[in-house]
């Protein structure tokens, strides 16, 4: 298997662009690329029912996995789960809201937190999850890199936490705020399940793996470094001393000066920048560190148009002096056009 990845390496952009090589094209994916824009997506999703069965069903999830793969030829395809399984393996109630999104029962005190499973138990929900893996390294065409991905620590605990999406993570601050203790015994629990979880990813044939910290931005000064960084820094040590050769992206999203600095203090072989930085400001901060992966605003994909098409072209000659992955700054949104995303690949790729 090592032998097989590193021939692979040779070959396969993504994992060329995380090995620090400066590529004459750089190689593109999309957040949520899998998604609602797509209306191969929406049917697949109607014939598992929801979106749990769905993320919980190997051969369908495995099949809206490659539905963007064929549509547009991307060089990476994205494992189609989401970060809340991993909460629901630890023993919370998940359930998503038509229209509003996901619902999780509450951590507000000890004995929330008593009831969590150990996580040692996680694979009894998630083993689905590695057999889409599985299925996927065998269905991919051989250029397409199968990136698996978990949520950071700070960014789960925001939903835990919650029980749902919120505005300003405002329950997340304000349990570290009364009750640290219980606080950071459940980023100890989410962190060493995500080592476990992205392990068996990594073990089923996942190439690279990528840790979402959406909510990093609301993380400041001295919270930032316990919180964000030293959480990455423990998940990426943990699979770099288990699987060496498995690169490893950071996206501590909306950090801003956070990006600075934050692919040596952690370990991850590419920071994911979103659109809230300039890629000069980025390539002059960050990329003189190693690879970066960014950074077009979303919005592009619903707007489209020559500013969709300049855009794209600033972005990849700002970063064109270093290994750089094409992506958006964040998820495409379920009202994008399709048809923009072919012009964003076509910019990029320079046709
Ligand atoms: O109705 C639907 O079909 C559900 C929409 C959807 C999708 C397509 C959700 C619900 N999750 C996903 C898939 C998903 N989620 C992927 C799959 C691969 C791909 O990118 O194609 C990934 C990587 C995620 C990651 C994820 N889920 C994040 C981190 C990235 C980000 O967007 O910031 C977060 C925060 C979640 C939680 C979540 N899951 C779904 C929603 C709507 C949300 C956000 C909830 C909120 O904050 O209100």
């Amino acid at each position: 298997m090592k032998d097989g990845n590193h021939t692979m390496s040779q070959t396969k952009t993504i994992l060329r662009a995380l090995a620090g090589e400066t590529l004459p094209t750089p190689p593109i994916w999309m957040m949520r690329q899998a998604g609602r824009y797509l209306p191969e997506y929406r049917a697949t999703r109607a014939q598992a029912g929801d979106f749990l069965s769905l993320c919980y069903n190997p051969e369908l999830a495995a099949e809206v996995t490659l539905q963007p793969i064929r549509r547009y030829g991307f060089d990476a395809a994205i494992l189609f789960a989401d970060i809340l399984l991993l909460p629901q393996a630890l023993g919370a109630d998940l359930w998503f809201v038509t229209g509003e999104g996901p619902r999780l029962s509450t951590i507000t005190q000890a004995a929330d937190f008593d009831r969590l499973k150990p996580v040692d138990e996680i694979d009894a929900v998630l083993n689905p999850i590695y057999e889409t893996v599985r299925i996927l390294r065998q269905e991919l065409p051989p250029e397409t890199t199968l990136i698996g991905f978990a949520g950071a620590p700070w960014t789960v605990a925001t939903y835990m936490i919650a029980g749902r999406g919120t505005p300003d993570q405002g329950p997340a601050h304000a349990l570290k705020a009364e009750n640290q203790a219980l606080f950071e015994v459940l980023l100890a629990r989410i962190t060493a399940g995500t080592i476990e979880y992205l392990s068996k990813q990594i073990e089923a044939g996942a190439e690279v793996v990528k840790i979402f910290d959406s909510w990093a931005g609301s993380l400041k000064g001295e919270d930032f470094q316990k919180y964000a960084v030293a959480p990455a820094r423990e998940i990426t040590q943990a699979l770099k001393a288990r699987h060496p050769e498995i690169p490893v992206i950071g996206f501590p999203r909306e950090a801003g000066d956070g990006y600075i600095g934050f692919a040596k203090a952690t370990g991850v072989d590419c920071v994911a920048l979103d659109n809230s930085v300039s890629a000069e400001w980025a390539a002059a901060h960050v990329q003189v560190d190693g690879c970066v992966q960014g950074n077009l605003a979303s919005s592009h994909m619903v707007t489209g148009g020559q500013a969709l098409v300049d855009e794209a072209k600033a972005i990849v000659q700002a970063f064109s002096g270093g290994p750089h992955i094409f992506n958006l700054g964040h998820g495409i949104t379920p009202d994008a056009d399709p048809d923009n995303v072919q012009r964003m690949i076509d910019a990029v790729r320079g046709q």
